[in-house]
């Protein structure tokens, strides 16, 4: 085994952290994951970071990461060969749309479906307390309580999920395996045959969350085997033994997807990111006719909006106008423009992952 390269502080639970070990396993990049444990969760990684959260990503030779997003972007130009990030401007384009989609916007039924149902609320209850809380001098019970409540709290129940929401919250994960299936009963991979930056990003809700916790598990191996079957295979994939070609252009059946973006993920990010500009801590917004209310304000989605418009801005003349066409398309044109001046102020050097990380909802 080679040295790792890497320690990547995280969870065996966790989305963000199961994103970028499906990546660095494909890159054939060694790393060592050692559990966040609430000391460092609660000291160093903030300190080094900027921001309590996982996957942090410490270096040989001192600097630390935070932020799968600008991780793997940087990463990508440490290990060029092979690129997860398509060479075709118009696919890199619209994989980084994907991945900020399935970062974001499928953060709440992956919350939802594990804090809200009881068997998935028992069992990652004690797996999080067993792998992470260790340090904490407190009786086993008293803390498999206490991280129920508080990601029940904090993600579920404070993130708009409720009653009315309840039901439009699972059918976003049930079309999501429809949408994929639709791609995945074709492909061996979102592009064709090796994973590209579209499949990391997918990895985040599908691998550590909908297909580990019990109901949405149980729900991915009924309707959508070919799902299921995908997320083992880019947990197996290795660039050292995977070198098929990639489809040409975007492929037709990624269009349920962009209609889904511009239909949830982009109405989601317009209303944040006026809420941020006009100083509100939370927003009401209505997505596919159900209405969120009292959802948090987010910083950090704001950044998420202009890192999208700067990928945007930087295709050139022809780029552009085949991906306008295609957004234009797919109702994702309108939104990821409509909001003016609503500025984040994030990382305003470009130094990320290396830039004080933002947590997605402040603590
Ligand atoms: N944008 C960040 C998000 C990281 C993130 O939110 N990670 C979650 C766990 S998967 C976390 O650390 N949550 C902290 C908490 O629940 O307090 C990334 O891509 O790394």
């Amino acid at each position: 085994m080679p040295a790792p390269e890497l320690v990547v502080y995280g969870s065996e639970v966790s989305y963000f952290t199961g994103k970028l070990e499906a990546y660095l396993r494909f890159k054939e990049i060694p790393y060592e994951r050692r559990p966040m444990t609430m000391r460092l969760f609660r000291g160093v990684v903030p300190e080094k970071t900027g921001a309590a959260q996982m996957p942090a990503v410490e270096l040989p030779d001192g600097r630390w990461m935070t932020d799968t997003t600008p991780i793997i972007a940087w990463l990508e130009t440490q290990h060029p060969e092979p690129a997860v990030i398509p060479e075709d401007p118009l696919q890199a384009f619209l994989s980084r749309l994907l991945e900020d989609h399935a970062d974001e916007w499928l953060w709440r039924p992956a919350m939802h479906y594990r804090w809200s149902y009881a068997d998935g609320r028992r069992l990652l209850g004690e797996r999080i307390v067993r792998e992470l809380m260790t340090d904490i001098p407190l009786p086993h019970a008293l803390k498999v309580l206490a991280i129920r409540r508080r990601q029940r709290g904090t993600y579920v129940r404070k993130d708009g999920v409720d009653a009315r929401t309840r039901d439009h919250v699972e059918a976003c994960y049930t079309r999501t395996l429809d949408q994929l299936s639709g791609v995945l009963e074709r492909r061996q991979f979102f592009l064709g045959e090796r994973p590209t930056l579209a499949d990391f990003g997918f990895m985040g809700p599908l691998f550590r969350h909908f297909a580990l916790d019990p109901t949405p598990a149980r729900i991915m191996r009924n309707r959508a085997p070919a799902v299921w079957a995908w997320v083992a295979r880019v947990w197996n994939a290795r660039a050292g033994r995977l070198h098929g070609p990639l489809v040409e252009g975007v492929p037709p059946d990624w269009e349920p997807i962009l209609d889904e973006i511009g239909a949830t993920h982009l109405e989601h990010l317009c209303a944040n990111a006026e809420a941020w500009k006009e100083g509100r801590r939370r927003f009401d917004v209505t997505i596919q006719g159900v209405g969120y209310r009292r959802l948090p304000t987010s910083r950090y989605r704001v950044w998420c909006l202009e890192r999208l418009r700067a990928h945007f801005a930087a295709l050139s003349e022809p780029a552009q106008g085949a991906a306008r066409t295609l957004l234009e398309k797919h109702a994702c044109w309108e939104p990821l423009w409509r909001v003016e001046g609503a500025a984040s102020g994030l990382d305003p050097q470009g130094r990320a992952p290396f830039a004080p990380g933002e947590r997605v909802y402040p603590a």
